[in-house]
């Protein structure tokens, strides 16, 4: 029994409440066997169940606005050990994963474990507690996702979840937050643009969707600190600990900001002197200082750089996390230039003096430490390299010799829109290479179109299905990608070792034990 069976089941689950909601009175009835009806089930907090999140304690699990006791259910039945990642938290977006399925036997078992109902206010989400806190009023999460900083909000999902979907859903996309995340009203909002000769231009919401054409773009983006935690651990780095996962593919949907920088008057004379285009958030410091950076005007301009000021992602309005109402997607660029809930853009002949555009998200040389760095000498990242990594077996993770072959999953990408061709992995710790399966679409699914040349900017997932080395103890599994340009993957990190643990791109590792029967 697996997380996916437990999820077929509960698809169907919601099929039925809402077959009986629409007939009942009261919305606790929902799904429930008719002897339950007529007691009514107790209410918790949000902050009750995700109390249970283990064996001892219990596994709880939110659906609806009913809460479940699962415990029995994982307990019996081994292998069901993925939904405890969904543990002390909501199963929606689990299902969302799998609601492609379909089975009806589990739905049975898991309506007996109904134990009560989440609490109309934690339904409704909480209101602003403590409004000293700047993080009061940021937005509910996952608890899956793993944590790398609450305030301000940092976190990435399990490996094994973020190649589940060629798509990654917006909950368990990355977040990565510099400052509390603001609280825009979609109504008064204006992007301001400025620089250019017509004047400031000062764009609405609904100017944005209506005046300009809609685009979509599939673009994977991730943190220039992803992988850092394995730079780490070679030699200590400063910055969140990042595992594999800050890194997401989504489809975005917007304007373009060529469309938007030609209708405020980019034209030949302005293509003389200008050189950057700035974006700033309207998430402050305590100062007052916003998130900023820059891109190079050439990108911004260019047909075939795809450049959007995004108001949807996967198909819905952006979610407040990843900057509702509108952010920009630099396709092939590292995230840090994807700046989130966009309040101005200005042309300039300069680089943005900001912070993160001057001081921060720069690669320097492994020999260069805290006590010899100047920033000033290094270029602003902006395309990133080539990346793959495993995402399953996990690290350490036990595999049964009767098992007899192995399945290796991945992710594999590169900036720029150079087009990953081809991923190697190793089984023995890179004695001997087989070439994995790519994939750029769902499996079962039609996969997109081939991008254009110098365009991919969508992520590929991989996967490899190969025969258990015999006689070997424990694995070391690698894979290392290829883009088109035939960019490899350095093999190991201490070359690019960084002092803020950036750029991390070496072949990725992870060891597995096999057990004899
Ligand atoms: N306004 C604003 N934009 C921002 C940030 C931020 O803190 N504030 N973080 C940046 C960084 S470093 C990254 S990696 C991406 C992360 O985007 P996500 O949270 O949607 O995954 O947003 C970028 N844009
Ligand atoms: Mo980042």
């Amino acid at each position: 029994m697996n997380l996916l069976t437990v999820l077929q089941g509960i698809h169907r689950l919601q099929d039925l409440s809402k077959e009986s909601t629409e007939q009942s009175t009261s919305p606790s009835d929902a799904g429930l066997p008719s002897e339950a009806k007529s007691s009514p089930l107790p209410v918790f907090n949000y902050d009750e169940v995700t109390k249970h999140r283990s064996l001892e304690d219990g596994i709880w699990v939110t659906y609806k606005g009913g809460v479940y006791d699962i415990t029995e259910f994982v307990a019996m039945h081994p292998g069901g050990n993925k939904i405890l990642l969904a543990a002390g938290g909501a199963l929606e977006p689990f299902w969302a994963l799998y609601a492609v399925h379909d089975q009806e036997y589990v739905l049975e078992i898991l309506s007996q474990y109904k134990v009560g109902e989440l609490s109309v206010e934690d339904q409704k989400k909480q209101e602003d507690t403590k409004a000293s806190d700047p993080y009061a009023s940021d937005p509910e999460r996952h608890p899956v996702l793993r944590v790398n900083c609450k305030k301000p909000f940092n976190a990435e999902p399990p490996s094994e979840i973020l190649t589940e979907s060629y798509i990654t859903p917006h909950v368990f996309f990355f977040k990565r937050n510099h400052l509390p995340v603001p609280q825009v009203d979609p109504a008064s909002y204006r992007l301001q643009v400025e620089g250019l000769p017509g004047g400031e231009l000062s764009l609405s919401l609904e100017d944005l969707k209506t005046q300009f054409p809609k685009h979509t773009v599939t673009a994977a983006m991730q943190c220039a600190g992803n992988r850092r935690s394995d730079m780490n651990n070679i030699k200590e780095v400063q910055g969140l600990n990042w595992g594999v996962s800050a890194i997401g593919n989504a489809k975005w949907g917007g304007t373009r900001l060529r469309d938007v920088l030609l209708a405020a008057g980019f034209g030949p004379e302005v293509a003389n002197w200008a050189r950057h285009v700035h974006f700033e958030g309207l998430d402050k410091d305590v100062t007052g200082t916003a998130y900023g950076t820059s891109i190079p005007i050439s990108k911004a301009i260019s047909e075939e750089g795809d450049v959007l000021l995004a108001y949807e992602m996967n198909g819905e309005d952006l979610p407040p996390d990843h900057g509702f109402p509108l952010r920009v997607v630099v396709p092939g660029v590292v995230g840090a230039r994807n700046v989130k809930w966009l309040g101005r853009i200005v042309i300039s002949a300069e680089e943005s003096a900001s912070h993160w555009q001057q001081h921060d998200y720069k690669g320097f040389s492994p020999g260069t430490d805290w006590s010899k760095v100047d920033p000033k000498s290094a270029p602003a990242i902006q395309e990133l390299p080539i990346q793959s990594a495993i995402t399953v077996p996990a690290d350490g993770a036990v595999i049964d010799r009767s098992e007899e072959t192995l399945t290796v999953k991945g992710y594999a990408w590169s900036g720029g829109g150079r087009e990953v061709v081809r991923v190697d992995v190793s089984l023995d710790g890179g004695n001997t290479w087989q070439v994995a399966q790519l994939r750029n679409g769902d499996e079962g699914e039609t996969t997109e179109p081939s991008p254009p040349p110098g365009r991919a900017w969508a992520w590929k997932l991989w996967e490899l299905t190969a025969p258990l080395p015999p006689q070997a103890e424990e694995l070391e599994i690698i894979c290392k990608a290829v883009d088109n340009s035939y960019n490899v993957q350095p093999d190991t990190i201490l070359p690019i070792w960084n002092l803020r643990g950036l750029l991390n791109n070496a072949w990725h590792r992870v060891k597995v034990r096999v057990r004899e029967d």
